[in-house]
Formats: structure tokens, sequence, C-alpha cells
């Protein structure tokens, strides 16, 4: 399933393009190339969503049927992707700004970020676009593999911790994972069983 049009949001709400199924919804949010596709597919052990060399490739809405844990995921286009021009970026984050705000199956955002780098502006912008909109959210650092020392992970988690306090958001619920070596999945997966239980930021 590939969507790609703000007017066609409204028939994945109305079901049309669910077959009248209506599991809730989780949204994976992140940068183009902040491993969304290569997460799907290990949790859901599939290799259904397209992992891309180049950043950029998902130019669409992709649904897949997480069929043990009865939900949808929704694989986002990359805020921001580097190669295309403003106005097409701007465009791209309407269409994912209308979905996170107008899905009333939407159980909570996955928000990807890169365990090797703090989160950049466009990250921010979303993060803070989920809060106001009342999102719930689960804060997700990809990549941890490349994490190599013990040195490197644990000045990397304290700067995390303190971009997420400052985004008003409790740093300890953070999951840290690689879809490459698969640690840190367990976590994850128990937690996205849970339902609507995901924080939202404080005020
Ligand atoms: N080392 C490492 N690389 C990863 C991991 N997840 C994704 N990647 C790589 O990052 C790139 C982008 O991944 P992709 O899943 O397509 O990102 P997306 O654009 O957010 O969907 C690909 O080259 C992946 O192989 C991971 O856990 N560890
Ligand atoms: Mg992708």
């Amino acid at each position: 399933m590939t969507i790609g049009d703000v007017s066609q949001l409204q028939d994945i709400f109305n079901g049309v393009f669910l077959k009248g199924r209506r599991e809730p919804r989780i949204a994976m949010v992140g940068r183009s190339n902040v491993g969304k596709s290569s997460l799907i597919n290990a949790l859901l052990e599939t290799t259904l969503a397209r992992v891309s060399g180049e950043p950029g490739k998902t130019r669409c809405l992709h649904l897949y049927d997480w069929k043990t844990l009865k939900k949808i995921v929704v694989d986002l286009p990359g805020y921001g992707f580097a190669k295309a021009g403003h106005a097409e970026r701007d465009k791209w984050a309407d269409f994912i700004n209308a979905y996170l705000k107008r899905d009333p199956g939407l159980e909570r955002a996955l928000v990807l970020l890169d365990a090797r780098h703090g989160p950049t502006e466009l990250d921010k912008e979303a993060i803070k676009f989920l809060s106001f909109e009342s999102v719930p959210v689960t804060f997700v650092f990809t990549k941890a593999d490349a994490l190599k020392t013990q040195k490197e992970r644990s000045a990397r988690r304290k700067e995390a911790s303190a971009a997420l306090l400052a985004l008003g958001y409790e740093p300890k619920d953070a999951f840290w994972v690689s879809a490459k070596t698969k640690d840190g999945l367990k976590p994850l997966l128990l937690e996205l069983a849970k339902t609507s239980a995901a924080p939202i930021a404080m005020e």
C-alpha cells in the first residue's frame, strides 16, 4: 500500500485502504536514512520495507500489517531529505503533519533518532509538533551497534538524555536498538504490544 497525497488521507481513515479493518496505528517518524525501514523489517521479521542506501527513497506513506500485534505500522517519508528543494520538502512535511494530526486511529509515534547524533533541528521540530498535537511518543535510538566503546555509549546516552529532557520527555523511556544485531528489540516489542501507553510531553 502506497499513498502520497493529502486528499487520500481520508480514505485511509475510512478504512478503504485497510479493507475495513481498524487496528491501531504506529507511525514511524524520523529523518530519511535514520533506519525506519530496517527497524520495521527487524520488528515485523519481514523484508517488506525497502531499505535504502540512498536517502529520501521513501516518498510515500506505506502501511504494514503487523499481524502478531494486530496493529498497522505506518512508514512515513523521512523529514527533510537532502536532495529535495525547499518547496518539495515543505510539501512532504505538510503531508506527514496532516497524517499525524488527523488519523483518529494513531496510537503512538515512534520517533527514531540516530544513536550517534543528537536530535537535529528537523527532529526537534517534529517532536514539538507531536507534543503540541498530544500524540503519544516513544523514542528509539537506532544504529546503536555503531557505538563501539563503552565510553562512546555513555557519552551519547548522557547527551541524548539532556536533549530529551529539554524537549519535555523522560529519557529513561527511550529505547536503544540495532536492526543490524537485533540488540534492544525485545523490550521495544514488549512496549509496542501495549495499547496507548506511551508518554506525552509534560507541560
Ligand atoms: N549499522 C547499522 N546500520 C543500519 C541500521 N539500521 C539501518 N541501517 C542502515 O542505514 C541505512 C538507511 O536505512 P533505512 O532503513 O533505509 O532508513 P530509512 O530511510 O529511515 O527507512 C541503510 O544503509 C541501512 O543498512 C542499524 O541498526 N545498524
Ligand atoms: Mg525507508
